[in-house]
């Protein structure tokens, strides 16, 4: 079963995409999600002026063969343009493969680990009311893990805050630009968590998103702050590209410590998994790799008791986060997964199977990733460019967004 052909789909339902559709000359075909957001158009070319044109006429079935002929054989390794495109080809690649065979991607991976996949819903507010609100609402709604962001007074335009029942970080036309004080921040987050608890009680997981803007002595006293409320997980607490930071946080709290939604291969995060400096890493199928990558990264934190935590915003697909199910289904290491529902018109333009009950997700058992794409009215939904907002402090430096 050879590679025939393939297109890469670039639409707008409420937000960008863009989707790799491989077929093959049996008629069967894979889907991939490929969008990297505010840089999407880059990684469709490399697909389209790069990839494509050297899978054609190649076996479909040679998953591991074909993702090591394009990491190796480009001689320019990483990245995360690159490893989002190889990551759109080989999530395909499964697909095709269990439609082919006639079964549920996850069955491919070893078969389910565990029931259903618990989720985290993303709660936030203007206010420390309003959060709190909000984080009851999921919790309502049968979340048992929630996210909880606040606005830092003094500051506009906090990272997390949604719109409405929304958070989308992207602004479509030109780029926006956000103030930041590390200060501000630091002493609004402790007073959230204290009224969560007391008003969530002592079994919900509660979980918050630093956004790689602190120091590491800012974030160990974050970490130490927050102990008395027994997170989940402090996320991305510094800018990761240094792991060995996570020593000096490691040295001054006991909080656990989730990152990697920017890491794009196992050599990002080596040395924060070896050294036990992670207690979970958040790598997605999408921007690393795609399901092969990540499964050996998931195989590497399972050795030093590391578990995994996808990334799941709405910039990710539903294809990313059908693929997300089916790993997260699998793997016997698995902590949570994020879940942010997409809009309206892109369910509509990606009908998928999976579902979400009582706080958990399930990838369903259709045959292969069982998520699909309507291109017809993908084609209704022009691409817009858009892009994240770029962080300065309050003196005007840039900073970590
Ligand atoms: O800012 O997905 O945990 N989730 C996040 C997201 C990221 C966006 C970037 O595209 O940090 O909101
Ligand atoms: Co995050």
């Amino acid at each position: 079963m050879n590679i025939s052909g393939g297109k890469v789909i670039t639409c707008s339902p409420g937000r960008n995409f863009v989707t790799l559709k491989l077929e093959t000359d049996e008629g069967v075909y894979g889907l991939g999600d490929a969008t990297l957001n505010g840089r999407e158009l880059a990684v469709a070319s490399y697909l389209n002026d790069h990839l494509l044109p050297l899978l054609v006429g190649r076996d479909a079935r040679r998953i591991e063969d074909l993702w090591q002929f394009l990491y190796k054989g480009a001689y320019w390794r990483r990245g995360p343009v690159t490893m989002s495109a190889i990551a759109a080809v080989d999530t395909a690649l499964w697909d095709i493969k269990g439609k082919t065979l006639n079964v549920p991607v996850y069955q491919l991976l070893g078969g389910a680990s565990r029931d259903s996949v618990m989720v985290y819903g993303h709660a936030s507010g203007e206010t420390i009311d309003a959060a709190v609100e909000a984080a009851a609402g999921y919790v309502a709604r049968g979340y048992k893990a929630v996210r909880a962001q606040c606005s830092v007074p003094g500051l506009t335009d906090t990272y997390g805050i949604g719109r409405g029942d929304r958070y989308e970080p992207a602004e479509r036309g030109s780029v926006s630009e956000t103030r930041w004080s590390s200060e501000r921040y630091l002493n609004s987050v402790a007073p959230l968590f204290a009224r969560l608890r007391t008003e969530l009680g002592p079994d919900v997981h509660l979980l918050h998103d630093a956004h790689h803007r602190l120091t590491p002595i800012e974030a160990a006293r974050l970490g130490r702050a927050l102990e008395p409320y027994h997170l989940f997980w402090l996320e991305d607490p510094t800018p990761a590209e240094n792991q060995e930071a996570f020593r000096l946080i490691r040295q001054h709290t006991t909080i656990p410590l989730a990152t990697g939604e920017v890491f794009n291969a196992i050599h990002d995060c080596r040395q924060l998994i070896q050294e036990q400096l992670i207690d979970y890493i958040r790598t997605p199928v999408s921007h690393a790799g795609g399901i092969s990558h990540l499964r050996k990264i998931a195989a590497l934190a399972e050795v030093y008791g590391v578990r995994t935590g996808s990334h799941g915003a709405t910039d990710l697909s539903p294809v990313c986060l059908a693929a997300a199910l089916h790993f997260d289904l699998s793997v016997h290491n698995f902590g949570i997964q994020e879940y942010m529902p997409h809009s309206d018109d892109t369910d509509r333009v990606f009908p998928h199977r999976y579902s979400f009950a009582g706080g958990t997700m399930h990838p369903g058992d259709a045959p292969g990733l069982g998520v699909d794409i309507d291109e017809r009215l993908a084609a209704t939904f022009p691409y817009q460019r858009a892009y994240l907002p770029v962080s300065r402090l309050v003196d005007g430096t840039v900073h970590d967004w």
